[in-house]
């Protein structure tokens, strides 16, 4: 089954969007299979944002995601990479359709929200630097299976 990390960033948490966002990945079908609230180091932000690191933003992206708790949970699901970044929307909420996470909530590309894996290999090292493997629901369990 294929898996992604999302994280509502710490503009996310501080607006109190949690439970929002939560709700909208439940209500498409997919499967949450871990989460927690912490806040990254340096070392998981850099590491996270590695493919920026030379780009003008790198310093600010860094500070910013560093800045206070983010809620970070793995999902599961059918194309959930794809599905889960459409759903987020543009990076640039000037972009973002309304009805999507960043067209509805967001104003400017600093501050957007949520993160989303871009691939499924994106997706496998972003879990592996938040998620240890017993933190994270294998195998069936009887609750949130998925809808289809
Ligand atoms: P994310 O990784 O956070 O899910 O966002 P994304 O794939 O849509 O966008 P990405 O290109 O990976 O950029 C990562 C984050 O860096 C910030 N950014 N700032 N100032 C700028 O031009 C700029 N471009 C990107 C955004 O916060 C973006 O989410
Ligand atoms: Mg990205």
């Amino acid at each position: 089954m294929e898996k992604t990390y999302l994280m509502v960033k710490p503009d996310g948490v501080q607006r109190h969007l949690i439970g929002k966002l939560v709700q909208r990945f439940e209500e498409k079908g997919f499967q949450l299979i871990g989460a927690k609230m912490f806040r990254l180091t340096r070392e998981q932000a850099e590491y996270h944002y590695e493919e920026h690191k030379d780009k003008p933003f790198f310093g600010e992206l860094v500070a910013f995601i560093t800045s206070g708790p983010v809620f970070g949970m793995v999902w599961q699901g059918d194309n959930i990479v794809a599905l889960s970044r459409a759903m987020m929307g543009k990076t640039n909420p000037l972009d973002a359709a309304p009805g999507t996470i960043r067209g509805d909530y967001a104003l400017n590309t600093g501050n957007n929200i949520i993160h989303g894996s871009d691939s499924p290999q994106s997706a496998d090292r972003e879990i592996s630097n938040f998620f240890r493997p017993e933190e994270l629901m294998t195998g069936d369990y009887p609750v949130g299976l998925p809808l289809n």
